[in-house]
Formats: structure tokens, C-alpha cells, sequence
């Protein structure tokens, strides 16, 4: 697809910036000149994949393309039944629903937005029990997807298994900039969970790109196939939550993946109730072609490898120039550190958020925070501030040329060589819930 692109003038960028109230999740994408606000949903289809869109079965029930999703699911990840839902987060909440009491704690390898609000709303607690790597931008640490074993065996210590329903693994951890887990260390995590009977829920949102890692730096892992990789990953794991928006290469889906019989005929009658009938779950039966032919087509090594490539080679280009970036780089998107971008914004004045606004400002690119709006208010209703205060430039995938990517480094560097003009930002409108996508700011004067 080709798509016309509009170029503004700074005073316009300006103007549409103050209207959004200084988040970037509320510009027009008309605006917008190269957008990196997310991966999710916004890469580009393959002939195949629209080839596949003319072949929807709409049968309310038992489409033909249900179980070709079905079919290539099985083959990639391993996992027995398959409960289509519309998008990633439909699936956190009904195994959020299904799995958690009043007072549960719930581990992971660092917190999700969705995935922790579903577990708070089913009456659990998060603990992040990720390796402390993972919460210092600038710590090599191959895997700071890792979990800290040492973390996890003492919550078990301390509230007894019966009050963990499950552990949830992400692969490639978003919210630290998509830092993969190594399987070694997820073989452990599953061994010690399931002496102690806890399940583990694995977010596979982009273990793909996490394959990927694994194959490029864990040791015993170079001669193995992406699909051998993820079908282990898999393999030490109980319960996938995928939203299809990411690996899969399509604008929207997702499932909830289960290997127990019961389970699964719970999570199916659930699906009616919030979704649509368990043959399509949110999705139309096109919508579900063109992701069976995603699945398929995410794993082939060429394909991988130039994606996380693209990523790489915008890190590369930022750090070479002593940008302050999360380090290594990950495989979605490269994450500017604003703590180090914007020394002189304290946290509470959200610096993330407003060097985001302000690189759209400088030139049209538009980034997503991934800091303390994104962490939101703890138990005492303060500001979560989080270690890791971030910008995320995100990569969709076979969209954007390495031109592009030097358009996008030339103005980080620009942003970053008058840093010291960008000023702090204050809430003007506060949502309750994921404060982030619709919250609205005004500077600090
Ligand atoms: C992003 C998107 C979605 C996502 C994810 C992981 C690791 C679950 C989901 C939910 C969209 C997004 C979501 C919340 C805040 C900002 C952006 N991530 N797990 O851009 O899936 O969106 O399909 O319901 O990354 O990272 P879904």
C-alpha cells in the first residue's frame, strides 16, 4: 500500500501538539510524518496475506479459516486449543478471569499496562520478579528479560503457592525495550513453578523477535531453526496470551492458547460472553486467514532478521552519536532514556511525555512515553516512578525504509542538541484507567 504523506510546517506541529494535550496517542495520524508510536497493528501485509483476505469463510460458526488459524498455530507454537479473541488484551482478561482470586499474587518479568490492570481488576496483585538488569538502561546484560529466580522462590517463600495462580512470562519484554529471555533461564522458571504446582502464562506477543535473539547470542542455539526455537519456548510454558498485531503481521487479532482440556472449555464458554463465538472471537473469518498466513510467515529467517535488523541499525545510529538509549537494543523499537535526555525534568513532570512531544514538534515523528504516565499511580496514589523512563521509537514492520530511520535519528539529534528548551508537563485530564492513551497535559512554566 502507498500512502500519500503530508508535511507541516513546525508552527502546525505546534498547534496540533498543544491539541492533543501534549500526548502523542491523540494526534490525527494525518499529522503525522513517519509514525513509530507503535508496532502493533500497523505493519504491512504480504501479497499472500491479502490474497488470504479474499478467501474469508463469514459462517457465524465453524469457518473453514478458524481451523486453517488453528492448523498454523499448532504447527508454530505447539500449543493444543486455540480461543480467538479480537485483540491481545481480550485474552488477559479472560485468563485473568479464569485464574486469579481475591489477594492472588501474580509474578512477572516486569509489568505489562493491560496485562496488570486485568490482573488488578480480577483481584491480584503484580510482583515484578524480572532480573534488577533490566531496570538500568544502560546495564549489557544479554537477556534482561531474565527472570531473578532468587525473586520468585522468595515470593513463593512468603505467600505460599496456593496464592500464585500463575507466573506470566513475556517474551521480548516490552516495557524495558524488548529485551528477550533466555530459554535457559525459562526452563528454570518453569521447573521451579511447576514443583509448586504454579502455572505458567506466557505473554508471546513478539516471541518471534525473541527467537531471533536467542538464536543470534544464546550459546546452543545458532544452527537451530526460529520455529524449533519457539516451539521450546513454548514447550516451558502452560497458557499463551497473543495479540496477533505484532509478530503476526496483521492489523488485527489474537488468542488465548491453553493445553489443559478443562481450561480450555471454560476460557471457549467465556468467549461468547465478551467476544463471539469460539469459531471466531472478534475476528472475521478473512481477518483470521490473513493471520494463519502471518503465523507462517513471521518465522521465516529472512524475514526476522531484517526486521529486528532495521531496529538495530536506528540504535546503532543514535548511540553512535552519544544519544541516551536503552542498551542493548532490543527488537521492536529503540527506547530513548530520558532521564538522561532531560536531567533538568524531575519524574513528576513526566519527561518522557514531553521529549515525545517534542520530537513530533521538531519534525513529525511521532514516539510513544513509556515512563511514569505509562506506570500510572500506585496503591498510595502517587506517581509509580518507575527506573526506567522512556521513549519508545517503534518500529512497524516492512513499512519504513533505512531512510526513513535516518530522517527519524537526524531529529532525535536535533531534539537532543536543544534539549535544554523542553520543559516539563502537567496533567490537565487524568483517566482512571491506562492514563497514558487518552491523559492530556499542559507545560510547566
Ligand atoms: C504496544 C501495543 C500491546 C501488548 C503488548 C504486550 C507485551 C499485551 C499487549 C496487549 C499496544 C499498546 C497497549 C498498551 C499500551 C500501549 C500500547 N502492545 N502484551 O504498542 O495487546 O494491544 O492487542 O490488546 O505489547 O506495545 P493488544
Amino acid at each position: 500500500m502507498v500512502e500519500p504523506l503530508r508535511m507541516l510546517t513546525r508552527e502546525q506541529r505546534q498547534r496540533c501538539m498543544e491539541e492533543a494535550g501534549y500526548n502523542t496517542f491523540l494526534l490525527r495520524s494525518a499529522d503525522v510524518y513517519i509514525d513509530l508510536l507503535t508496532d502493533s497493528g500497523t505493519s504491512a501485509m504480504s501479497d499472500r496475506q491479502w490474497a488470504g483476505l479474499m478467501l474469508g469463510d463469514e459462517a457465524y460458526a465453524g469457518s473453514r479459516n478458524f481451523y486453517n488459524l488453528e492448523a498454523a498455530m499448532r504447527e508454530v507454537y505447539g500449543y493444543k486449543h486455540l480461543i480467538p479473541t479480537h485483540q491481545g488484551r481480550a485474552a488477559e482478561h479472560m485468563i485473568s478471569q479464569l485464574l486469579i482470586k481475591k489477594g492472588d499474587s501474580v509474578p512477572g518479568n516486569m509489568y505489562f499496562t493491560t496485562t496488570r490492570l486485568h490482573q488488578e481488576l480480577a483481584g491480584g496483585t503484580f510482583v515484578d520478579v524480572i532480573i534488577d538488569e533490566a531496570h538500568d538502561p544502560q546495564s549489557l546484560h544479554p537477556f534482561k528479560g531474565d527472570v531473578d529466580l532468587a525473586k520468585f522462590q522468595k515470593l513463593i517463600d512468603e505467600r505460599g503457592a496456593e496464592k500464585i495462580p500463575y507466573i506470566c512470562i513475556a517474551t521480548a519484554v516490552n516495557m524495558c525495550g524488548g529485551q528477550p529471555i533466555s530459554v535457559a533461564n525459562l526452563k528454570e522458571v518453569y521447573e521451579l513453578a511447576h514443583r509448586h504446582g504454579i502455572l505458567v502464562v506466557h505473554d508471546m506477543t513478539r516471541c518471534v523477535e525473541n527467537a531471533y535473539m536467542v538464536k543470534d547470542h544464546e550459546p546452543g542455539y545458532a544452527d537451530r531453526t526460529i520455529t524449533e526455537i519457539v516451539r521450546e519456548i513454548c514447550s516451558y510454558t502452560d497458557i499463551a496470551t497473543m495479540s496477533s498485531k505484532k509478530d503476526h503481521l496483521v492489523n488485527i487479532g489474537g488468542f488465548l492458547a491453553v493445553n489443559d482440556d478443562e481450561l480450555a472449555n471454560k476460557a471457549r464458554n467465556m468467549v461468547v460472553v465478551y467476544e463471539g463465538l469460539h469459531t471466531y472471537g472478534g475476528m472475521s473469518g478473512r481477518d483470521m486467514e490473513a493471520l494463519a498466513i502471518g503465523i507462517r510467515e513471521c518465522v521465516e529467517y529472512e524475514h526476522i532478521k531484517a526486521r529486528v535488523g532495521q531496529v538495530q541499525y536506528l540504535g546503532k545510529k543514535l548511540d553512535d552519536e552519544g544519544i541516551p538509549i536503552v542498551k542493548p537494543v532490543g527488537t521492536h523499537g529503540v527506547f530513548l532514556d530520558a532521564k538522561r535526555f532531560l536531567p533538568h525534568i524531575d519524574q513528576d513532570l513526566f519527561p518522557a511525555q514531553a521529549l515525545a512531544a517534542e520530537l513530533y514538534v521538531d519534525s513529525g515523528v511521532r514516539s510513544m512515553e513509556r515512563g511514569n504516565v505509562s506506570a500510572g499511580r500506585g496503591p498510595d496514589g502517587k506517581h509509580r516512578r518507575p527506573a526506567l523512563e522512556l521513549v519508545r521509537l517503534t518500529i512497524p514492520r516492512r513499512v519504513y525504509t533505512q531512510a526513513h530511520m535516518d530522517v527519524v535519528a537526524e531529529s532525535v539529534l536535533e531534539v537532543y542538541d536543544n534539549r535544554e528548551q523542553v520543559k516539563g508537563l502537567e496533567f490537565t485530564y487524568e483517566p482512571e484507567y491506562l492514563r497514558f492513551f487518552q491523559a492530556r497535559f499542559k507545560p510547566v512554566e
